[in-house]
């Protein structure tokens, strides 16, 4: 193929390091320990997982506040993982198996030990008091407006010493940096560059949508739908109109594409909330010179009661139909942020069930297919005694231990000679025993996996909807050439039967998550159940 770009055709599969394996017995996560892994990930045979690159959540020196994404060196990596030999060493054993690497760029924060944030506070005159957002408080001492962190609380800090505010969108450990002020911009510029240089092929931007505020600070209003506030906390008691998706962004957004540009094949991925026509505004418009993917979170905010086929039809329909033209779509069922994607589809059960049609859809939908790890083993939210939970998110809401846990590799855990950081889960869901089961979910995951790398239509071709299926049924197909694929997923708990239009002419059946390899005109699908068709 000679358009072959690895990061539209390729699956991205993202770490979460602390939690992958760890070499050391210390029982945190590293890079050694990711590396020994690497045969598992893609060792060019249907065997392994076969993705194409690795997104590790970040693994730069950090007091660990938010567990790395309060960084306090952006050109090195955390003892616990490693350090930048080892790094050198991952990218070039990832190379040699043709798996690229991507890592966390973290632009709207650093870590409050950061020395560039010391150094901003040690003064108000010092050189780099302007690397951050500081503030006079208001005449009668509360902070400059009513911004409200992510995680919840005043966005703002009061600085005893040097009598201001500083601004923290995230915790009170990460203030925000200046991306107003031209050294911060070459400064981060310069970290992309150092990476690129080593060989990395590619960045997760952190916050995407929150780097450049309002300059005149102004006071976000009220969010009149208060239905958010319950999942997500505090913040959404705001509707963010002066403190996300400010305008400026974009061209803060596509000066780092020019920065990434200057090395081939490289790519950015940013985070970006809101709807389908806010997110795909990061693309950079018709001339698409803003990151090469955004965020498409439309299937992480999936759950039980929204796993319908025509809930999930039209999300899919419509990032299609926002997308600018050449812009390529991406998918996303979970994170390290949010609640693990067999839990959200009501767990037990009917979850692994659904997880399966979850991977069936993902792996055979338009767009670059993004898998949290573990995903594949239909791992669930881990139940966390109270003293061993580690998010500081949880003193605000939601803490995200529960979708961090270890990787389970098999029966007894395999993920630590030591005490792993956070407890394991259900030990019977591991990498071991469904690596020798025809019919688990990481057998279905390696099947689709494998078959989307040889197919052009999976990775490249048109995607049609199929009007005039069942309720409950969502159908599509996919087309390159004469390459003709027809996915076929039953969301319900029944048994559904429809017959295909004759345009749409059966021929095999390629895979599922059944064993059904009957092909007709007649689909009788079981409850939960996805078919793969060919077409002819
Ligand atoms: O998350 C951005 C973000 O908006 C979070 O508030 C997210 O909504 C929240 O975690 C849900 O519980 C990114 C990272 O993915 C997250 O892990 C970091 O904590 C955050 O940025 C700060 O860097």
């Amino acid at each position: 193929m000679a358009d072959y770009l690895w990061w539209k055709h390729g699956i991205i599969y993202q770490i979460y390091p602390r939690s992958f394996q760890d070499s050391d017995g210390d029982g945190i996560g590293d890079l050694q320990g990711v590396i020994d892994r690497l045969d598992y990930l893609n060792d060019g045979t249907g065997r392994s997982l076969g993705i194409d690159a690795i997104w590790f959540s970040p693994t730069y020196p950090s007091p660990m506040a938010d567990f790395g994404y309060d960084v306090s060196d952006y050109e090195g990596v955390h003892p616990d993982f490693g350090d930048l030999a080892t790094m050198d060493r991952l990218i070039a054993e990832a190379h040699k198996r043709g798996i690229r690497i991507i890592l966390d760029f973290v632009p709207n924060h650093t870590s409050s030990q950061h020395p560039w944030f010391l150094e901003s506070r040690s003064s108000v005159d010092a050189p780099k008091r302007d690397w951050y957002v500081w503030r006079d408080p208001k005449p009668e001492g509360s902070p400059p407006n009513n911004w409200i962190g992510a995680f919840g609380g005043p966005a703002w800090e009061w600085d005893q010493k040097t009598q201001q505010y500083y601004l923290h969108s995230f915790l009170v450990e990460q203030p925000d940096l200046n991306w107003r002020n031209p050294e911060v911009v070459r400064a981060m510029h310069g970290v992309l560059r150092f990476w690129m240089k080593r060989g990395i092929d590619g960045f997760r931007i952190d916050v995407m949508d929150r780097i450049v505020k309002d300059p005149q600070l102004r006071d976000n209003p009220p969010q009149p739908d208060r239905r958010w506030a319950e999942l997500i906390g505090q913040t959404a008691l705001q509707e963010h109109k002066y403190d996300q998706n400010w305008p400026e962004i974009l061209d803060a957004v596509r000066e780092i594409r020019t920065v990434v540009d200057e090395f081939p094949e490289r790519m950015t991925v940013g985070e970006v909330f809101g709807t389908p026509e806010n997110i795909v505004r990061y693309y950079g418009g018709a001339r698409l010179d803003g990151l090469h993917l955004a965020f498409n979170f439309a299937l992480a905010r999936v759950w039980d009661r929204r796993w319908t086929a025509e809930h999930i039809r039209r999300k899919v329909d419509e990032f299609e139909a926002a997308l600018p033209p050449g812009a390529w779509p991406n998918y996303v069922f979970g994170n390290h942020d949010v609640d693990r994607l067999a839990t959200r589809l009501a767990g037990g059960a009917i979850g692994q069930a659904r997880a399966r049609v979850a991977a069936l859809l993902l792996l055979t939908l338009r767009g670059t297919p993004f898998v949290y790890y573990g995903e594949e083993i239909g791992m669930e939210n881990v139940d966390i005694p109270e003293d061993r939970l580690r998010d500081p998110a949880r003193r605000y809401g939601r803490g995200r231990d529960p979708e961090r846990t270890p990787m389970q590799w098999t029966r007894h855990g395999g993920f630590t000679a030591g005490g792993p950081w956070l407890p394991y889960g259900d030990l019977k869901d591991n990498v071991e025993d469904q690596s020798a089961q025809p019919r688990s979910l990481l057998s279905l995951y390696r099947r689709l996996v494998w078959c989307r790398r040889r197919s052009d239509a999976l990775r490249f071709g048109d995607y049609a909807p199929v009007d005039g299926t069942p309720a409950g049924i969502y159908a599509y197909t996919r087309s390159h050439g004469d390459e003709r694929l027809l996915a076929a997923l039953n969301f319900t708990d029944d048994a559904v039967t429809f017959d295909l239009p004759a345009s749409l002419h059966v021929r095999e059946c390629v895979l599922g998550t059944h064993e059904a390899t009957f092909a007709g005109q007649t689909i009788a699908l079981a409850p939960n159940e996805g078919r793969l068709l060919r077409l002819g």
